[in-house]
């Protein structure tokens, strides 16, 4: 077990906002197999440029770091390789932080060839410079925490072999968006509505998708259980048949190289008719994780789409934080409270997603003569039917269209 020390700094009047995210950071820690001894703070507006912390801080971190054999030192901010350099070399053991260990998380989590590129090209460009900035013997690093490959792999480490290195991951993962992109299009041709579950990491996304499909995708109290997408059929009691899928969960500060690098993989989100937003409403924190998620959205570009809220884990809620939800107005979307371990709340969860896969469509009559068979069945394959009737002048069909539908069939409205 690998012993850290979390460190965190803040500007004035922001150290309550500081210690929640260290609370986070301890999940991050856990999640990558390590314990925490300790956390330590400091208010500084600005960063020292050579060490993050201050002198007398950075002494005093050295001598519990040394009283208390303390492997890794986690800091909560971005450090710079000069940085990450200067402290190790004053307190002694080995320096990551927060993004470093995230990587970290998503190289033990990534399962996919896709997955596995992508964490691998992030740790290049991010996590790489930082350890070579270390200038110790980089056959010697590679197994500690923040410093793992995806996979078995190891992060290799070599500064010749950086650059090339980068080139080929950056080739294979065009590659793979390629199937990525044959996949989305083949979903696309089909009529069927496209859900995305998108929220904050552990909010019940994927036990979400296994309550209503019977996936099977692991879903652990782990940040960061899930990296891949994963696509499910789901048939409505009124009958229609939607796509769901689950995606990778956000958290804030959320790296920048790790944002791009899994961008075609987040980008499921922008390429669906509508969001559905798990949020943990049994986490205190539940309101700033939505401002997070919202914000990941917007850098996506896929906050035009119509969203569902789903107050999740109300289980675990206190009765007043129930009463409150029940007022929460959702802003620009739907909201629904549930229960994914207990069951409840899912027939007004079905009641919404059946409303948000009819979103922007309309009840039309169709009259189809009997010469145009063809295009009755075209009609079927594009619109979700209400009834249909067999008259003296043809097929008279009632039906849920979309716009486009309703424009491909116009000459035989009624
Ligand atoms: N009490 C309670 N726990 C739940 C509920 N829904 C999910 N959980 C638990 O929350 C944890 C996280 O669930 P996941 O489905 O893995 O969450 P996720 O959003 O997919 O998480 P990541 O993929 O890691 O981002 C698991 O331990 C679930 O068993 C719920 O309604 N109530
Ligand atoms: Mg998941």
């Amino acid at each position: 077990m690998t012993k850290t020390i979390l460190v965190g700094i803040f500007p004035q009047g922001a150290e309550e906002e500081c210690l929640r995210s260290l609370t986070e950071l301890e999940r991050l820690a856990d999640t990558a197999g390590a314990v925490t001894f300790g956390k330590m703070t400091q208010m500084k507006n600005v960063p020292d440029a050579a060490t993050c912390i201050g002198s007398g801080k950075l002494m005093e971190l050295k001598e519990v770091c040394q009283a208390n054999e303390i492997d890794t030192v986690i800091f909560d901010c971005e450090l710079t390789p000069a940085q990450i350099k200067n402290i190790e070399n004053e307190i002694e053991c080995d320096v990551i932080d927060r993004s470093m260990l995230i990587l970290d998380i998503f190289a033990l989590h990534a399962t996919s060839a896709e997955g596995k590129v992508q964490v691998e090209l992030a740790q290049l460009k991010y996590t790489a410079p930082r350890l070579i900035g270390k200038g110790k013997d980089m056959s010697r690093l590679g197994g500690g925490i923040g410093t793992r490959g995806p996979g078995e792999s190891k992060l290799e480490i070599d500064r010749r072999r950086l650059a090339s290195r980068i080139s080929f991951l950056q080739n294979e993962l065009y590659e793979l968006e390629k199937n990525r992109q044959t996949m989305r299009a083949s979903r696309e041709r089909s009529s069927m509505p496209k859900a995305c579950i998108v929220g904050y990491t552990n909010a019940g996304k994927s036990s979400l998708l296994n309550l209503l499909t019977d996936a099977g995708i692991l879903a652990q109290d782990k940040l960061f259980a899930t990296l891949d997408p994963t696509t499910r059929k789901f048939d409505l009691p009124s009958g229609i048949s939607m796509l769901v899928t689950d995606t990778v969960g956000f958290i804030r500060k959320l790296p920048h190289h790790l944002v791009h690098a899994f961008k075609s993989t987040l980008e499921e989100a922008v390429y669906c008719d509508f969001l559905i937003n798990v949020i943990d409403a049994s986490d205190d924190e539940c309101m700033e994780h939505m401002m997070v998620t919202e914000s990941i959205l917007n850098s996506l570009g896929a906050t035009d789409k119509p969203i569902l809220y789903v107050f999740n884990k109300i289980d675990k809620c206190t009765p007043e934080r129930q009463y409150d939800l029940r007022f929460y107005n959702g802003g620009r979307g739907r909201v629904v409270s549930i229960s994914v371990k207990e069951g409840y709340g899912y027939d007004e969860l079905i009641l919404q997603l059946e409303a948000l896969c009819r979103y922007g469509k309309t009840r039309e009559y169709f009259m189809f003569p009997y010469s145009e068979q063809s295009q009755l069945n075209a009609l079927y394959r594009n619109a979700e039917i209400i009834s249909t009737e067999y008259t003296d002048e043809g097929t008279l069909v009632y039906a849920w269209v979309d716009s486009k539908a309703k424009g491909m069939f116009s000459k035989f409205l009624r």
